[in-house]
C-alpha cells in the first residue's frame, strides 16, 4: 500500500492491546527523530486511551531496532544536540503508565537496546542479540544505557558490554537477566501478543500501580520504596475492581475486571 512503506511506525490497536511496529526496514529500525517523535505520541495515545490495557513495541523479525539514526547525529555539534534534545523523546516514552511489552528479535542495538529497557516486560526470540556498541563510535550510551543494563545484569556485564560494545545472544541475555521470556523465533510476536492479552484480563489500575512500584526499585532507597508501595497497596483498596477480584474469588468464579 503506497505510504504504509514510508511510515515510521505502525499502529494497531488490537481489543485491549495498543501495538506499535518499528518500521523502517531499510536501516535496521535506526530510531531517527521523527520515529521517535511518531513513537512518543503513538504510545501516548495509547497511554490515554481508556479502552487500551497494555502496549506492546514490535520490530520485525529481522530486527528490534540498530540504534538512534547515526545519519541524525553524524555532523552535529555540541550545540545541535542540545536543540535537538534527544532526551525529550526519551522522557515522555518514559512516563507511559500502562504496561510495556517489547517483542524482540534481531538486533537491539544502542538507543535499540535502550528503547527495550524502557519497556517493562522483554520477550526475546532466540535470535535475537543486544548490545550497546556506541563505544565504536565515539560516543557513549546516551538514553539510560549505562545506568539501566548495569541496574539490569550487573557491573560487569554491563562494563563488558559498553566498553567493548560486545553483543550478547538472546540466551545469554535472557540468563544475565535483560530477557524476561526467551521464545523461538517464529513465535516471537505471537508470544508477546499472547502475553499482552492475557495482561489485558487483569486489573488495569492494579496494572498500572504495580508498575510504578517496580520502577521505584532504581529510584529510591529501600526504606522509601517500601513506604511508596504501601501507599498504592492501599489506594487499590479503592477500586470496584478489589472488590470484584476478592469476591469472585471467594464465590470461585473468574473476575471481571472493569479498570475502575
Ligand atoms: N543508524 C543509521 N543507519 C543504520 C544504523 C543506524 N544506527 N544501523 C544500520 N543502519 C543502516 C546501514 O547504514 C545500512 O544502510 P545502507 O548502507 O544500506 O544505506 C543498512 O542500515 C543495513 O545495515 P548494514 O549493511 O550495516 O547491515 P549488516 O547486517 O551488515 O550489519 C549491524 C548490521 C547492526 C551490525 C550494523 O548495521 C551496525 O553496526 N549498525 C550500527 C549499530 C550501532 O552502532 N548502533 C548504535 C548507534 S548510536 C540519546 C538517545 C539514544 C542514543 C543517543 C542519544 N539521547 C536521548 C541523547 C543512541 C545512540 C545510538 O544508538
Amino acid at each position: 500500500m503506497p505510504g504504509i512503506m514510508s511510515e515510521p511506525i505502525l499502529t494497531e490497536a488490537q481489543r485491549r492491546v495498543g501495538v506499535v511496529t518499528l518500521n523502517r526496514p531499510d536501516v535496521l529500525n535506526a530510531l531517527s527523530l521523527q520515529l521517535m517523535d511518531k513513537l512518543a505520541g503513538a504510545l501516548e495515545a495509547f497511554d490515554a486511551d481508556p479502552e487500551i490495557r497494555v502496549i506492546v513495541i514490535a520490530g520485525s523479525e529481522k530486527v528490534w531496532a540498530a540504534g538512534a539514526d547515526i545519519k541524525d547525529m553524524a555532523d552535529a555539534s555540541p550545540t545541535r544536540m542540545h536543540e535537538l534534545n534527544m532526551f525529550a523523546r526519551w522522557e515522555r516514552i518514559k512516563r507511559i503508565r500502562k504496561p510495556i511489552i517489547a517483542a524482540v528479535s534481531g538486533f537491539a542495538l544502542g538507543g535499540g537496546c535502550e528503547l527495550a529497557m524502557h519497556c517493562d516486560i522483554i520477550i526475546a526470540s532466540e535470535s535475537a542479540k543486544f548490545g550497546q556498541p556506541e563505544i565504536n563510535i565515539g560516543i557513549i550510551p546516551g538514553a539510560g544505557g549505562t545506568q539501566r543494563l548495569t541496574r539490569a545484569i550487573g557491573k560487569f556485564r554491563a562494563m563488558d558490554m559498553v566498553l567493548n560494545g560486545r553483543f550478547i545472544s538472546a540466551r545469554e541475555a535472557y540468563e544475565f537477566g535483560l530477557v524476561s521470556r526467551l521464545v523461538p523465533k517464529e513465535h516471537f510476536l505471537a508470544a508477546a501478543l499472547n502475553l499482552a492479552h492475557e495482561m489485558a484480563q487483569k486489573p488495569p489500575i492494579a496494572l498500572r500501580l504495580a508498575k510504578e512500584s517496580v520502577l521505584k526499585a532504581d529510584e529510591l532507597a529501600l526504606s522509601e520504596a517500601l513506604e511508596y508501595e504501601r501507599k498504592l497497596f492501599y489506594l487499590l483498596f479503592d477500586t470496584e475492581d478489589q472488590k470484584e477480584g476478592m469476591a469472585a474469588f471467594l464465590e470461585k468464579r473468574r473476575p471481571e475486571f472493569k479498570g475502575k
